[in-house]
């Protein structure tokens, strides 16, 4: 069975998602936040550079959720969170799973930490935010979701940014995206990993 270490308040619940959606199950290892919201020392002895989602599996060790989320479509046969091979819809999708960790996090999270901290997100962190939400509202075009109602693996990649983003109310400019998070949680194993692990952000 694969074992995921599962950091609270994280990306570890992308996997947990996508495992409930394959009708797996795992071996959850938790890690409270420590006070200053980091991960624990006890991570590091997981994988060097001591961040979650990690997960084990037939003795090999697999970090970044995107290659996670591959691995176990590829690991299980499942071919229904990816649009058809031999369509366009096909890399723009490859582009947007890997877009939310290679481009968006980083912009996200200039808005983001200051906001948790209650301070005033500084106005260029904000604009370079509006320009990506500019663009994943044009990504989700018509919706609910990004590829039509059914979750592929680059909503459930984006999920974790737009569940901070909404708890952060930094998507008040979009309403667009705060209705995609609205579909989001009504996707089954959105509902089953967050029953299962707790919510993806902090309480207020
Ligand atoms: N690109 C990595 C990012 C992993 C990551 O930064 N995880 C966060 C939790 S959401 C973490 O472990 N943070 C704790 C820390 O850096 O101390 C992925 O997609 O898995």
């Amino acid at each position: 069975m694969i074992t995921l270490h599962a950091l609270k308040y994280s990306r570890a619940t992308r996997v947990l998602w996508m495992l409930a959606d394959l009708g797996q199950p795992c071996h959850r290892v938790d890690y409270d936040r420590t006070d200053s919201f980091r991960a624990p020392e006890a991570l590091k002895r997981v994988h060097p550079l001591g961040k979650s989602p990690v997960i084990e599996d037939d003795g090999e060790t697999i970090a970044e959720s995107a290659t996670i989320l591959r691995y176990l479509a590829a690991k299980y046969g499942d071919d229904s969170h990816t649009p058809p091979g031999d369509t366009p819809a096909y890399w723009q999708h490859e582009a947007l799973l890997d877009y939310v960790e290679a481009s968006l996090a980083e912009v996200a999270l200039q808005a983001i930490l200051p906001a948790f901290q209650g301070e005033q997100v500084p106005p260029e962190a904000r604009a370079a935010l509006n320009r990506h939400l500019d663009f994943i509202m044009q990504a989700i075009d018509e919706g609910p979701l990004l590829f039509g109602d059914r979750a592929m693996l680059a909503d459930i990649q984006l999920s974790y940014i737009v569940a901070l983003l909404e708890r952060l109310n930094l998507l008040t400019d979009h309403p667009a995206i705060a209705a995609y998070w609205d579909a989001l949680q009504e996707q089954p194993g959105y509902i089953a990993a967050t029953k299962a692990a707790g919510p993806m952000a902090p309480p207020a």
